[in-house]
């Protein structure tokens, strides 16, 4: 970093004084890409910033003139777990306590198109979001809650059509028309294929499908949000803050040029464009994140011809970080929370969820949802914060961040644009393995203590306090939806049925008229999600991901450090003695997309001298089983973060067992919660491996585990 300037040398010279032999410049830092100083002059803000116009492009103070001295964001809790029932009684009772807004989370069978009945979402139905089939389903989710007033957000990619189509149909025989509907549908596949894998066709049908979405709710949902281009599951997977920044800005590029190429004006669509990203425990960072995205999409919009100030402003939703949460002395969270909540706002967001601080863990209980909830309505009501626009604006440090982020982020979006834009980078897989090798730095700064988080390297708890969980009953909500699509089945026209799903295979086939449109037909006439979805996988296909990891990152951070060596040493006696390496399999089993945690393991445990083999994403336990068998591992890592590890991987022991091949240990890793250790042990897993588990030790746990084996 070289930073030469009269104002900062005379504070060097000050700062020398207090140092006793350290360098002022040994008190810098960086976050990832930023230089960091440890004091800001007004030289180091832009000129610009003291005319900048809060509710003016380029936006950087805000959207809005008046901010949340006029409005406060949107209090939206993403919440669905279970059936349509049960999800449905929790929103109305988070609406009566303050709530303002709803954001559906829906299980991993519909994200991926397949119905409850399905033979491969057995263990993922109702878990980690709420089971939608059907309109009826859809129906109920929103009984009692008049769609024409309640804005609602739908976490959806892969199935965005089916559940966009049936939310359609719900709302339109609740008495209420598009038209009226307002709310978000998250339809952002290229992030899914860099990070959250809840995909279903190849990237190009999907590209077609959001422009059908785009064109249709710019014709007829003028009030719904066609999109959330999304920054957030980038910056869960390991993403610098700058790295978030670009590439989510270059997929909103990627969207509007989709767009355009069907023929439709900028500014017919770009003002129900929006944004979502998360925000971390790097305050100052993550407010200047969402004032340096602003800047930065406005210009972009213009130089995409946008006219309409509208079309240029960056509205974004925002959520504080799952990943920065710990299972460890889990009340931790809330404070954390309540940091990043509190930068969020400071940042200018339009809507906002705040995390329960068992997320870490499990799905939330009623009383760490109500702590969440409250979180907020102690921010908006409490703090004062909101009655002043933008009220960081003009600080030194702040300014600069976000000019420098803005500089950088511009830097990345620029050479992704150079390189032919960002779904050609994303079919190549630059970014995914960028943002990996980000996740495993971080991850060695945390093993090695570099980054202190508070109860798991520094100050841990001898005794952790037990806590309530929300467990779901997997099976009853799955017979309860298999019952429920039967009766669907028995009951619906079957002429109209075949028709309607017809004329959405031929408009997928043909590209004439709109698959949104087709797919609402198909609704009504009572066609599954499965259903809905298979028809365009007959045309589309479905896609199959490969599976790359980085290397090199553990032994390049580690280098010479003594507990990384006496690892690597105890690995290669292990293939002096047997002559070959231990080997591990890395198994992603149901329909569980989230693959940071197996990333990271598996580049550490290659870098650490074990045998290696990653599987594909979505198998199940039979598959995994099979491969690990023809490969002859020693070991299977099964990394579990949706909730599935109570089917899965007892599944996986017992097929195991049964083709006579119980010798390979199988461990456990992810988001698994203490009171489930004991039931997975009994189950035969060799260890359990949740967040905050040093790699290290992980490691030095298998090994132990294999030298037992070839023991005895
Ligand atoms: N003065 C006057 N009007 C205001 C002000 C103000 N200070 N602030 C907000 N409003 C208006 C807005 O213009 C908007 O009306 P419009 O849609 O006709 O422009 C209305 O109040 C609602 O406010 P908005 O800020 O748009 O907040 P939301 O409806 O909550 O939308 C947004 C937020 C990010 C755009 C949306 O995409 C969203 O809700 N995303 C959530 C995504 C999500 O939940 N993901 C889950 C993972």
């Amino acid at each position: 970093m070289s930073i030469k300037s009269d104002t900062y040398a005379k504070w060097q010279g000050l700062a020398e004084g207090e140092l006793r032999g350290k360098s002022p410049a040994d008190l810098e830092t960086q976050y990832g890409e930023l230089d960091v100083k440890p004091v800001y002059f007004a030289e180091d803000a832009p000129q610009s910033a003291a005319a900048a116009m809060p509710g003016e492009a380029p936006f950087t103070r805000g959207v809005r003139a008046t901010m949340y001295a006029n409005r406060p964001w949107t209090i939206r809790q993403y919440a669905g777990f279970s059936t349509a029932t049960e999800s449905n009684k929790f929103y109305r009772q988070a609406l009566e306590k303050g709530q303002k807004g709803l954001s559906v989370a829906f299980d991993l069978a519909t994200h991926r198109g397949y119905d409850s009945d399905h033979e491969r979402v057995v263990g993922d139905v109702g878990k980690a979001g709420v089971a939608i089939d059907s309109v009826e389903d859809m129906k109920t989710l929103f009984g009692g809650i008049p769609l024409d007033e309640m804005s609602v957000s739908m976490t959806m990619n892969g199935a965005v059509i089916p559940v966009l189509a049936m939310f359609v149909v719900a709302a339109e025989e609740q008495g209420v028309g598009q038209e009226k509907l307002s709310g978000t549908i998250q339809n952002d596949i290229l992030k899914e294929f860099m990070v959250r894998n809840t995909f279903i066709y190849p990237p190009e049908p999907s590209m077609r499908i959001i422009a059908d979405i785009i064109a249709h709710t710019a014709e007829f949902m003028p009030k719904f949000n066609s999109i959330s281009i999304s920054g957030y599951h980038m910056h869960e997977a390991g993403a610098t803050a700058v790295q978030e920044l670009a590439y989510t800005l270059a997929d909103g590029i990627e969207y509007v040029r989709a767009a355009q190429k069907k023929g439709l004006d900028i500014d017919a669509f770009a003002g129900r464009l929006s944004f979502f990203f998360g925000i971390g425990m790097n305050f100052f960072t993550e407010v200047a994140k969402l004032r340096a995205a602003r800047t930065l999409w406005a210009d972009i919009m213009r130089d995409l011809g946008a006219k309409n100030p509208r079309s240029m402003m960056l509205r974004t939703h925002c959520q504080t970080s799952g990943v920065s949460l710990t299972e460890q002395d889990p009340y931790n969270n809330v404070v954390r929370t309540a940091y990043e909540a509190m930068a969020s706002v400071l940042g200018g967001t339009q809507s906002l969820h705040t995390n329960s601080f068992d997320e870490a863990i499990a799905l939330p209980t009623e009383f760490s949802s109500r702590i969440a909830r409250n979180t907020q309505l102690i921010l908006q009501h409490e703090t004062r914060v909101t009655d002043v626009v933008d009220p960081l604006g003009g600080s030194y440090y702040v300014e600069s961040l976000t000019t420098d982020m803005v500089a950088k982020a511009g830097a990345v979006i620029k050479d992704i644009e150079a390189q032919g834009g960002m779904t050609k980078a994303v079919q190549e897989g630059t970014p995914k393995l960028e943002i990996e090798r980000a996740a495993a730095i971080r991850q060695t700064r945390v093993d090695k203590g570099d980054d202190v988080i508070v109860g798991v390297n520094r100050y841990r708890l001898d005794q952790e306090d037990d806590l309530d969980i929300l467990d779901i009953d997997n099976k009853a909500v799955r017979l309860e939806q298999i019952a429920s699509i039967n009766k669907i089945r028995e009951t619906r026209d079957p002429a109209k049925w075949r028709e309607t799903l017809d004329k959405l295979r031929e408009v997928a086939r043909t590209g004439e008229g709109n698959l949104l449109a087709a797919a609402i037909d198909a609704a009504r006439a009572r066609a599954t999600l499965g259903e809905i979805s298979d028809a365009m996988e007959e045309v589309f296909d479905r896609h199959k991901p490969s599976t790359k990891v980085i290397s090199g990152v553990y032994d390049h951070q580690y280098g010479d450090d003594p507990e990384y060596k006496a690892i690597q040493s105890r690995i290669a006696d292990f293939n002096v003695e047997q002559t070959r390496k231990p080997s591990i399999y890395i198994g992603k089993m149901g329909q569980d997309g989230h693959d940071r945690g197996a990333k990271v393991i598996a580049t550490a445990f290659a870098d650490m001298g074990f045998e290696v083999h990653i599987g594909d994403l979505f198998e199940t336990p039979a598959e995994v089983a099979d491969k690990a068998i023809e490969l002859k591992v020693d070991s299977i890592g099964a990394s579990s973060l949706a909730a599935g590890h109570k089917t899965l991987i007892p599944e996986l022991i017992d097929i195991l067992a049964n083709k006579g091949t119980g010798h390979i240990s199988v461990f456990a890793g992810g988001v698994i919660p203490e009171q489930d250790y004991q039931a997975l042990r009994d189950a035969g897993v060799a260890d359990i491996f949740g967040p905050g588990t040093n790699v290290l030790d992980a490691a030095n746990a298998v090994m132990s585990r294999i030298e037992g084996k070839l023991r005895n």
